[in-house]
């Protein structure tokens, strides 16, 4: 926490904590495969109807959708009408832990969103808004193939800066920034022993 000109703690607006899931990396990623055995990937499409180039599914309560309709939270898989699987333990232990070395104490998700990214595929300047409490911080952890991260400014014509995040890489999202749009520069080719020509992105969230 650092204090501002009044005294008042302010959340950190991003914490990257490197190699941070390094210890689990192997476990998360059969976790996360095992989650798509039950909620298979799907290529989700924007509200506009393009594609997007990183396949997705989600666990826990809530999942991340978006189709003709919009960007929402569903409580259901589209593609089955059943609930999305619920979020592993070892999911929600390693988003509290890394949640609280960023300087947000007690962080319960509700919602993973799992991106699976092959080389060539990326993720375009956006803001995440679809979350009811804004002021719950976002875990991002990666898994597999490096990507290079850009983070944007408050509107979508800032330059973004880019970050390269690597296998075991956890950042906490949160505060001021939480708003500030963000992408990923699509993959380079490459074949990585946990997750072979793949990039898997856990995104945790308070949706609710
Ligand atoms: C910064 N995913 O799923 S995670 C997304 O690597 C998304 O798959 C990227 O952006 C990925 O929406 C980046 C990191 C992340 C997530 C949410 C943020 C960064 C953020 C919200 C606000 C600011
Ligand atoms: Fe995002």
């Amino acid at each position: 926490m650092t204090p501002d000109l009044f005294g008042t703690p302010q959340p950190p607006e991003l914490t990257c904590l490197p190699g941070f899931a390094n210890p689990y990396a192997a476990a998360l990623v059969a976790t996360a495969l095992a989650v798509a055995a039950r909620a298979p990937w799907r290529i989700m499409h924007t509200p506009g109807g393009r594609r997007m180039a990183a396949a997705m599914t989600n666990c826990g309560s809530l999942g991340w959708v978006s189709d003709e309709r919009g960007y929402r939270y569903s409580a259901q898989d589209p593609q089955s009408g059943a609930p999305w699987p619920p979020l592993p333990p070892l999911f929600l232990d390693l988003a509290a832990r890394a949640a609280a070395a960023a300087g947000f104490a007690s962080f319960v998700p509700d919602a993973c969103l799992i991106n699976r990214y092959a080389p060539g595929a990326g993720m375009g300047l956006h803001q995440d808004r679809d979350e009811a409490d804004l002021s719950a911080p976002i875990v991002s952890v990666s898994l597999g193939l490096p990507a290079v991260f850009l983070w944007g400014g408050a509107r979508r014509t800032d330059k973004p800066l880019k970050f390269p995040l690597t296998s075991g890489d956890v950042v906490v999202w949160g505060g001021a920034t939480r708003l500030n749009f963000h992408g990923v520069a699509p993959l380079r080719e490459g074949d990585h022993p946990l997750t072979g020509r793949a990039r898997l992105n856990l995104t945790l969230r308070r949706a609710s």
